[in-house]
């Protein structure tokens, strides 16, 4: 991918270079952009990447045990994460039994192809699926599917001939339901005779289906262009996620993930290559680790965390004023786990019958922390800075949106209270506290 080899090239060189100087800086934001530029990233979202690089390599101490090469790249692989947006919540189907998806996109995107991945990879992960193909206008659209599903084992429900797509969606739905599954994916198609009918069509068959997600698969190569694209289709249907593909033919693929994530919609999966396994659940870290070719990345920036962490005082200090919100509480229990999985901070503690805590409650621990980061993701700002708001229907929505439960939502409300209230009685006795004691 030659938006990975330039930034690659980019990082070597300043990695081998003899320091990290503002002038190396420079060399190295300057080689970054040549690459996104390359990629066919948006020259305004190059520009404010490579400010943000420039600035925070001038403003943030250094903390220790950490070199400077090793924090600017840190900084440099932050930045470019979040150019890609963040990493959207695991797949669930909230319960909803069947759970049923229609794809979109126009001719070529890549939606048999991808309804065939996605089916093989939600039954790959426990799910049982069956396909509609709902694509009456390109000849052999059921034949490209009943190939590909097959050997599978996947059901497939098609009217070969038929020229009624809304209504063949309708009974397959209908005669899929019977086999009792889990998911159902519609096939659409992106042939018509132009493109007006085709956005009626969708349109229709969205109002007739009522899909529980819409996704639309939209091909990488057309790079930045990938944006237009999506609000083209957002005006006509409402579709939910995102699915990019052939990420592995071309080097826009960056340019098309960047602009996706700039209108804010999510990029759930992603297609990279032709095979029906060459699909991934998109995580854009671990995108970027790829694209630079350094899969290792993530232990070093955990590593420079961690060091920051250690020199964090002013949170401490802000914990100590009183003022404790909900961010705070998630933000240390993620602190936490960037010590390292929890098991070893909890075996690391002098608390007797500590070290031999049954995998089980670790497993839960862990589980429960990632269960409010999602939680706390779905809150709005306000229902952040003033919780005790967060009615039923609030809740609700929120686990819906987190892919998690009311109750789980109920018991971070809960255990919040609780540790707020701790947080209060340790200011108060703070005044008792020896000044040394603090000090330390
Ligand atoms: N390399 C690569 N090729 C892909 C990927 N996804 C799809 N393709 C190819 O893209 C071409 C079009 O894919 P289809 O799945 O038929 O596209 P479609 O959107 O269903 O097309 P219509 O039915 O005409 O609307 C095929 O040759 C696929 O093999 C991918 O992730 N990587
Ligand atoms: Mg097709």
């Amino acid at each position: 991918m030659a938006i990975g080899k330039a930034i690659k090239d980019a990082i070597s060189k300043f990695l081998a270079g003899p320091g990290a100087d503002q002038r190396a800086v420079e060399e190295l934001v300057r080689g970054i952009q040549r690459g996104l530029i390359m990629g066919d990233v948006r020259v305004e979202l190059v520009q404010e990447l490579s400010d943000k690089i420039r600035r925070r390599a001038l403003e943030e101490k250094l903390p220790q045990g950490i070199s400077r090469k090793e924090q600017i790249i840190k900084i440099v692989y932050e930045e470019l994460t979040a150019l890609l947006g963040e990493r959207p919540p695991k797949f669930t189907t909230g319960g909803k039994h069947p759970y049923v998806i229609m794809l979109l996109g126009i001719q070529g995107s890549g939606k048999t192809t991808t309804a065939a991945k996605l089916a093989n990879y939600l039954k790959k992960n426990g799910y049982r699926v069956g396909v509609v193909c709902a694509d009456t206008y390109r000849p052999g659209a059921y034949e490209q599917l009943r190939q590909l599903l097959e050997p599978r084992q996947i059901p497939l429900y098609g009217e070969p001939g038929s020229d009624d797509a809304v209504g063949i969606a309708r009974r397959g739905v209908e005669e899929l339901k019977k086999q009792n599954l889990d998911v159902i994916i519609i096939d659409t198609a992106g042939r018509h005779k132009e493109q007006e009918s085709l956005m009626r069509e969708m349109r229709e068959m969205e109002r007739a289906i009522k899909p529980d997600e819409a996704m639309l698969v939209i091909d990488g190569t057309i790079g930045q262009q990938a944006s237009a694209h999506a609000e083209a289709f957002h005006k006509a249907t409402r579709f939910g996620s995102i699915i990019i593909t052939k990420l592995d033919t071309s080097a826009k693929g960056g340019g098309a993930l960047s602009a996706v994530a700039a209108t804010g919609a999510k990029v759930k999966f992603i297609g990279v290559g032709e095979s029906v396994e060459d699909f991934e659940s998109f995580n854009p870290s671990s995108y970027i680790a790829s694209l630079l070719g350094m899969p290792d990345i993530e232990s070093l920036v955990e590593r420079v965390k961690l060091a920051e962490l250690e020199t964090s005082e002013e949170r401490i200090k802000a914990l100590m004023s009183g003022r404790f919100t909900l961010e705070d509480m998630v933000n240390q229990l993620r602190d936490m786990r960037k010590l390292g999985p929890l098991r070893k901070i909890l075996s690391k503690l002098p608390i007797p019958g500590m070290a031999d805590l049954p995998e089980e409650e670790l497993e839960k621990a862990e589980e429960r922390i990632k269960k409010w980061t999602a939680i706390l993701q779905s809150m709005t700002q306000e229902e952040k800075a003033n919780p005790s708001i967060i009615d039923d229907s609030r809740a609700r929505r929120i686990a819906r949106g987190s892919g998690t439960l009311e109750r789980d939502v109920k018991e971070l409300l809960k255990n919040y209270q609780m540790s707020k209230k701790m947080m209060k009685s340790l200011k108060r006795a703070q005044w008792k506290l020896p000044k040394q004691l603090l000090q330390k």
